[in-house]
Order: C-alpha cells, then sequence, then structure tokens
C-alpha cells in the first residue's frame, strides 16, 4: 500500500521541516502545508478513491493517527518558539530600572486661581453663591442701572441668546439675583464663567470672573479699600502695594479701579535694567473693578438706598491666574495641553 507508507512518512517530513522552522509566522506557513486544506495530507486523503474498498477502513484510521501527530508535532514547536519568545522579552527587561509614575491629573490654573480666591473671602465670612450664564437683560444690564439705550452696555461686546436673554458679561447680575433673592446684611462671591466678543493674548470669549458684593448698614469706602488690599496681600503676598483709582461703572457710585504692583520688577518697572514687559515700565497692574453699590441698583432690587449702603467688586480669574503663575497668554488656558497644565499643582 505505497499510499499508506506515502502517508506515514509525512511525520518524518514534518520533524525535518520543523526542524528548520524559527518563527511563529514560518510555523504557520509549514501546518498549512501538512495540515491545510489543501496540505500534503488532504492532498492524499483526495486519493482514498484510488484504494480497494477493503483497505480504505484501514487507510482513514491511519490518516486520523498521522494528523494527531502532526498536530502535537506542530504544537510542541509552537510551545518552545513562544517559551524563546519570552525568554528573549525577559532577557532586555531590567528588573532593577525604577518603574513609571502612573499618570496623575492635576487641577487647571484657573480652578486653582479661583479656589485660592474663594477661600481668603471665606476666611473673611463671606458666602460663595453661584447663578447662571445664560441670564436675562434685567440681571445683566437693566437693573444694574444701564437702561435700554444706555451706553455703557456699549461697554461690553454682548452675545445674545434672543431678545432679551443674553450670555452674561460679568458676574455682576449675581449682584441684582443675590439682593433679590436676601435681606441685608450680606457679604457674598459669586465665581463663574462670563462671556464677550473678544478674543487676543489678554482677551478670551470665555473667562472667568469673581464678584465680590458686601451690603450692610454704614458701610464706606474705607471698608472697600481695607478689604480689597488685604485680599491682595493674601493672594499675591504681603510686600503687595495696592492702590485706588477713580473710574466708572454704571452700577458703583463712586467707583473705583484697583492697581497692584507688579508681580514680576515689584512696582520696580525694570527688571535688570529692562522695561518690565508685565507692566510695560510703570509698575502697576490693574486687577479689579470696583466701587460703592450705587443708590439705583438698591432701588431696582426694593433696598432702601437711605438706609443700606454697600460696595461691589469683579475681578478677572484668567488675570489672576497669568499673575501668579507667569503664564504670558490667556489662550495656553484653553488648550488643554497637559505639558502646560502639569506644571500647577497646590
Ligand atoms: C466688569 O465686568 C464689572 N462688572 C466689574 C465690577 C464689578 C465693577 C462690581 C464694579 C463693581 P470689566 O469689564 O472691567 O468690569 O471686567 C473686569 C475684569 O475682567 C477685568 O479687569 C479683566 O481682568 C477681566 N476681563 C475683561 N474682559 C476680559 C476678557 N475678554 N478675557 C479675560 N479677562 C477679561
Amino acid at each position: 500500500m505505497e499510499l499508506l507508507e506515502h502517508m506515514e512518512s509525512l511525520a518524518g517530513a514534518l520533524t525535518e521541516r520543523l526542524s528548520q522552522v524559527s518563527s511563529l509566522p514560518e510555523l504557520e506557513g509549514c501546518r498549512v502545508d501538512f495540515l491545510g486544506r489543501k496540505g500534503r495530507l488532504a492532498e492524499l486523503m483526495a486519493r482514498l478513491p484510488e484504494l480497494p474498498p477493503a483497505d480504505r477502513p484501514a487507510f482513514g484510521q491511519a490518516a486520523n493517527r498521522v494528523k494527531q501527530r502532526l498536530t502535537a508535532l506542530i504544537e510542541e514547536r509552537r510551545a518552545s518558539l513562544e517559551r524563546e519568545r519570552e525568554a528573549a522579552l525577559l532577557a532586555r527587561f531590567d528588573p532593577s530600572l525604577p518603574g513609571r509614575r502612573p499618570w496623575a491629573g492635576s487641577l487647571h490654573p484657573i480652578t486653582l486661581a479661583m479656589e485660592e480666591v474663594c477661600s481668603v473671602f471665606r476666611g473673611m465670612g463671606y458666602e460663595v453663591v453661584s447663578g447662571p450664564e445664560v441670564d436675562t437683560d434685567f440681571h445683566c444690564f437693566e437693573a444694574l442701572n444701564m437702561p435700554p439705550e444706555h451706553p455703557a452696555r456699549d461697554m461690553q461686546d454682548t452675545l445674545y441668546i434672543r431678545d432679551k436673554v443674553v450670555l452674561r458679561t460679568h458676574t455682576s447680575t449675581m449682584q441684582i439675583r443675590t439682593m433679590l433673592q436676601r435681606r441685608p446684611p450680606l457679604a457674598v462671591i459669586a465665581p463663574g464663567k462670563v462671556y464677550r466678543r473678544d478674543s487676543d493674548v489678554t482677551h478670551s470669549p470665555m473667562f472667568h470672573q469673581i464678584e465680590g458684593l458686601l451690603v450692610d448698614t454704614k458701610v464706606t469706602l474705607a471698608d472697600l479699600r481695607g478689604t480689597l488690599t488685604a485680599f491682595l496681600k493674601a493672594v499675591f503676598g504681603e510686600k503687595t502695594r495696592v492702590r485706588f483709582r477713580p473710574s466708572f461703572f454704571p452700577f458703583t457710585e463712586p467707583s473705583v479701579e484697583v492697581d497692584m504692583s507688579c508681580t514680576r520688577c515689584g512696582g520696580e518697572g525694570h527688571v535688570h535694567g529692562e522695561t518690565c514687559r508685565i507692566c510695560k515700565g510703570s509698575g502697576w497692574l490693574e486687577i479689579l473693578g470696583s466701587g460703592m453699590v450705587d443708590p439705583a441698583v438698591f432701588e431696582a432690587v426694593g433696598y432702601d438706598p437711605e438706609r443700606v449702603t454697600g460696595f461691589a467688586f469683579g475681578l478677572g480669574v484668567e488675570r489672576v491666574a497669568m499673575l501668579k503663575y507667569g503664564i504670558s497668554d490667556i489662550r495656553l488656558n484653553f488648550e488643554n495641553d497637559v505639558r502646560f497644565l502639569s506644571q500647577f499643582t497646590v
């Protein structure tokens, strides 16, 4: 039975081939050659009809045996190739190397600055409040002493949702919302996002403000000065100098803008003989707007301006973060580049 002998010889042929196989893809080629649908075993099986019927059962049994043997040989070689591959990988692995630290997220510089400002005011007894970013014309302008034709509305490039509904341009909306909900005395700060049509290295269309409002009887401009000076020294250091300049906001009278000594040159205006690039040589940086709450605002919320007085202020959080951490371009805050973000820690 020549066919049977031929088949029995397959194991020997495979053993010989396997001794030359040195990789898993080569082994797969070898398996296809011997055991594949058009492989050597299948070819012999296809010749079964050539045999006399009496010989066919023995041939079929032999074929099964050979198939098992070939499969076993291939699996044996596969196991040894896998062991070799693992050993090669382990040979390159140095268990004495220090491990890699898992990457951990960090708080965003804006969040850090916001937290710091809020914690200073919490320490002074202020309560943190929040309100909607989409707000009405009434809360954003009208109740803040900016009636429809008021020229001060042009000071801010407003994004409208629809008629009389805006993306708030400042957190001063929270002055109105707070006073409509509560009776004095009150002291709140309101951090949050605000929106304006504005975009360059120091202006972003979405940015963060923190509004402060304190209302009681007998609140004076001296209280405002003391509070804001203490706040700026707490955030930027005891040596920080603060100055107050007359300004204008429709919702405060008098209004004052607050400057602090430059964080880079310490108020000198120059660093190593060169003009300071942060304050442009003036030694001062504008940091927030503030003032005594205008009597017209008290009237809009039903407070008696004869009985209560108060002060309000609003500061840009990006400004605080940029000065505190030395960030030169406001847009870095919004690009989500972890190489930038991971530099800031508490
Ligand atoms: C206001 O928004 C007033 N509501 C502040 C205020 C509150 C005054 C209470 C009086 C009483 P102003 O438009 O100046 O004011 O904005 C305040 C701060 O927001 C600025 O000093 C600046 O730091 C920041 N700011 C303004 N526009 C942008 C912008 N496009 N991108 C980033 N920060 C900005």
